[in-house]
């Protein structure tokens, strides 16, 4: 019998924060189908549903349209609070842990319907989605990708979720690090790296990460109105406390006259943060930096980091960085902060079979003179990063998703031999 796996996220597919949503999607992707089933439970959060609809479920309180899609069942649950238009309603505020919490009693509703083996829990806070999972006897496990733990109302809820989950897992061993009072409230703490799909993630078909690179590159430095010149680029989310774009900013204006090399900004997010890099793109120079103000679907930062030189990832801290493996897998040079996930991951370019360069996290500095070192490199010869990128591409064939499915599948099963074991 396939053990039926309740995943309990806000983000999943097309409802798409963050990294969440791209680890969620790879996990459940990847669950070998043969032992598992996924069963991902969303709040609508105002989507409209993309895949084909099977079932629709009603509770006393609650409304579920069940989607089968990849494998697995999707139920996504409407009320007024969980069909809201955004995911997170502020992050870190009483009203997403009000949104957590009624999230939480509509699936203690509908846990007898859900008919599962085990939960695990993404990101999932407030003590009522907890206690939910905990009435139903089974494994909970808690997967934290990222903590809310120095803001009162989720700093909380988090320890809550914590404390009572059978077992926590984190994304990288120097979040784990980082955070010992709290990962220590857990009864049983395991670091299961993420992982990408490398079947999505790889350039078009008969291509590789350099053959093909030059026209990718053209192409997009044609749209964007750039001349051709080494391409750096920053994708994600614009988020002034976690991800640096003030150091990467600072960096810019001190290597921009040292080195000729573009700068694409890439995303959307915080008012703050988008006003810092319009005023940048306002001083230009206009011919080497712009400004894609919007969300960019895995789809579209494939493209993009199929056809850029380098990825720039200034991040303060970051418990994995996903971004990072997306680059190595499309051959984009990653230029990353010395700090969580991505310190793990990174092989220094000057070290054998070596593919970036990692930087203190906030060091101005030391960001702008590894972009002009690159950029002359590049600049003088636009092979030169060619072994970088090869590099890249085969290192991240250790970080597949496969790879972390069989991880989190051992862990599944531990977990339900454990119950086993203390069933009376
Ligand atoms: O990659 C998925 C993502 C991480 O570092 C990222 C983060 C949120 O901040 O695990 O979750």
């Amino acid at each position: 019998n396939r053990v039926r796996v309740l995943v309990l996220s806000f983000e999943y597919g097309p409802l798409r924060n963050g990294g969440l949503a791209t680890a969620m999607d790879a996990l459940c992707g990847a669950l070998d189908r043969q032992s598992f089933e996924p069963v991902i439970v969303l709040p609508r959060s105002g989507l409209t549903p993309p895949w084909p609809r099977a079932d629709r479920v009603t509770g006393p309180h609650c409304e579920a349209e069940v989607f089968r899609h990849d494998g697995c069942e999707i139920w996504l649950l409407a009320s007024e609070r969980l069909d809201d238009g955004v995911i997170y309603p502020e992050p870190a505020s009483y009203a997403c842990i009000k949104k957590f919490d009624d999230y939480g009693e509509r699936i203690a509703e509908l846990l007898p319907r859900l008919d599962v083996d085990l939960v695990h829990l993404q990101d999932v806070f407030g003590y009522k989605c907890i206690l939910a999972a905990r009435q139903l006897g089974k494994p909970v496990i808690l997967t934290i990708h990222r903590l809310h733990d120095d803001e009162p109302p989720s700093a909380f809820a988090e320890l809550c979720a914590v404390h009572l989950a059978d077992h926590v897992t984190t994304v990288s061993h120097a979040y784990l690090a980082d955070n010992p009072g709290f990962f220590n409230a857990a009864r049983a703490t395991r670091v299961i790296p993420n992982g990408v799909d490398l079947a999505f993630w790889h350039p078009p078909d008969g291509e590789t990460v350099t053959q093909g690179r030059p026209a990718r590159k053209q192409h997009l430095l044609d749209r964007l109105g750039l001349p051709p010149r080494p391409t750096f680029a920053f994708i994600g989310r614009l988020d002034g406390e976690q991800k640096g774009l003030d150091v990467l900013l600072d960096a810019w204006q001190r290597a921009r006259n040292e080195a000729a090399f573009n700068l694409l900004v890439v995303g959307e997010g915080e008012e703050p943060v988008r006003v810092q890099v319009e005023a940048a793109v306002a001083t230009g120079p206009a011919d080497r930096i712009r400004f894609i103000h919007r969300h960019c679907d895995p789809a579209e930062v494939r493209a993009l980091l199929g056809a850029i030189d380098v990825v720039l990832i200034p991040s303060r801290y970051e418990p994995f960085g996903l971004i990072q493996l997306e680059a190595m897998a499309m051959g984009a040079i990653p230029l990353a902060s010395r700090t969580g996930g991505l310190a793990e991951v990174m092989v220094e370019m000057d070290t054998p079979s070596g593919f970036g360069r990692l930087f203190p996290p906030g060091d101005t500095a030391a960001l702008a003179q590894a972009m002009i070192d690159l950029a002359r490199r590049a600049e003088a010869d636009p092979t030169a990063l060619d072994p970088l990128r090869e590099a890249a591409a085969a290192r991240v064939e250790a970080h597949s998703a496969a790879v972390m499915a069989r991880r989190y599948e051992a862990l599944y099963r531990d977990a339900l031999a454990e119950a086993l074991a203390e069933t009376p």
